[in-house]
């Protein structure tokens, strides 16, 4: 099938089939793992031409790798983008894509809401390198209007944000950006492609921490960028390749084996995460949830309007606040207690003192994350269970 072909199908289609055909030679199935390095040349020409450009093909594993290469094509596919670039984590795709657009000098307008990794690359790195990065509350798209500069070259937003599952309005923060001169990025880790499509509402580029549910099984710590071919090339050619954050071609072969259920996995998680939201908003014992599905969330309407369903990753806070919250925590017996998410396991973790101890206590509280917030990445198991497991831990506070 013609990539047009395959552009026209169904998303669930696009996850199996994306990668390409059966391997040429072999009739292999699954892409196969080049893992190698280096890639022969056949004359010093030919090596002075890939170098140039001139021709096109693979060098050097650092720079591109067949089997990374089908991952990219899929994942370019279902974010609806025309490149992609895989790299080593979700925080080498962050660095490589602020560092593609600003230099020393401009600045990046940023939702104040956001993984702890990110805020911290914010707050300590990119200043270094004289980048300022101002952090609003984007859950307003005025207060981005208010925050832009002549040399804002970024507006970085992730919706929904970990942790509190607070949205951006991604249709007007990108239309703000675009008034500017300003690109758009939206890390689209917690919705998934499949429940949101940013470069579709207006945005410039999406991000991945392919860590969570493009991987999906816990195995694998990887990122991944979706933009234009001008942005991907520049990102791959001038940041990442001087950067180095390139992935393994092992772990692209992962992605690419998880991809191929991402659309059973999410539905699950979204299905069971719905459950686990509503069975806590009605438990005597909790004070607040935050999920999106939920008509209680603040956003819930916009939501509706720019997500197809609303994933897996609840929030909440329970009366008692964070000693009740630690209590209930050391109580569970089937989920795990651990940082990630979007594993085929529920996760349960608190993020004030893990995921989010690189915010400070007053950051913490002007973003809204309070300190006994308890987040569950909700896993794919049967939900009588992991409801059982909440029902049994919050009978201990
Ligand atoms: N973006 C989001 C929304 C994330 O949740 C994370 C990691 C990253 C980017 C960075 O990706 P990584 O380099 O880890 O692949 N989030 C984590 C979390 O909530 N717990 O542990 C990591």
């Amino acid at each position: 099938m013609t990539a047009d072909e395959l552009r026209s199908k169904h998303f669930a289609t696009l996850c199996v089939h994306g990668a390409g055909e059966p391997d040429k030679e072999t009739g292999a199935l699954n892409p196969p793992i080049y893992q190698s390095s280096t890639f022969a040349m056949h004359t010093a020409q030919e090596g002075a031409e890939l170098f140039s450009g001139e021709r096109e093909g693979y060098v050097y594993t650092r720079i591109g790798n067949p089997t990374t290469a089908a991952l990219e094509k899929e994942m370019a596919f279902l974010e609806k983008g025309e490149k992609a670039l895989a790299l080593a984590s979700g925080m080498a795709a962050a660095t490589t894509a602020v560092l593609a657009v600003a230099s020393a000098g401009d600045s990046v307008v940023a939702s104040n809401c956001l993984y702890g990794g990110t805020h911290k690359l914010f707050k300590d790195l990119l200043p270094r390198l004289n980048i300022e990065v101002i952090e609003v509350d984007a859950t307003d798209p005025k207060n981005i209007k208010k925050a832009m500069k002549p040399n804002t070259k970024l507006v970085y937003l992730e919706s929904p944000a970990n942790p509190t599952l607070s949205l951006n309005d991604i249709e007007a923060c990108s239309a703000i950006a675009k008034k500017h001169g300003a690109l758009t990025l939206v890390d689209n880790t917690f919705a998934t492609p499949y429940y949101q499509c940013p470069l579709e509402l207006g945005a410039d580029i999406v991000l991945h921490s392919a860590t969570k549910y493009i991987s999906g099984h816990g195995d694998t710590i990887a990122g991944i960028l979706i933009g234009s071919a001008e942005f991907i090339n520049h990102a791959r050619g001038e940041i990442m390749r001087d950067l180095g954050g390139c992935i393994s071609p092992f772990n692209s072969w992962l992605l690419l084996r998880g991809l191929k259920t991402l659309p059973v996995r999410v539905e699950k998680h979204s299905f069971n995460g719905m459950r686990v939201a509503k069975y806590l908003s009605f438990h005597p014992k909790i004070k607040t949830v935050w999920y999106p599905g939920l008509h209680t969330h603040p956003q819930h309407e916009l939501a509706k309007k720019q997500m197809s369903g609303f994933g897996g990753i609840v929030a909440f806070e329970v009366k008692g606040g964070r000693k009740a919250g630690e209590k209930l925590i050391n109580n569970v017996k089937l989920m795990t207690i651990a940082v990630s998410l979007g594993d085929v396991d529920t996760l349960i973790q608190m993020p004030s003192s893990m995921t989010h101890s690189t915010y400070s206590a007053e950051e913490l509280k002007e973003v809204g994350i309070p300190e006994g917030l308890v987040r569950i990445s909700v896993g794919i198991e049967h939900y009588h269970d992991i409801l059982e497991d909440l029902s049994q831990a919050l009978t201990k506070i």
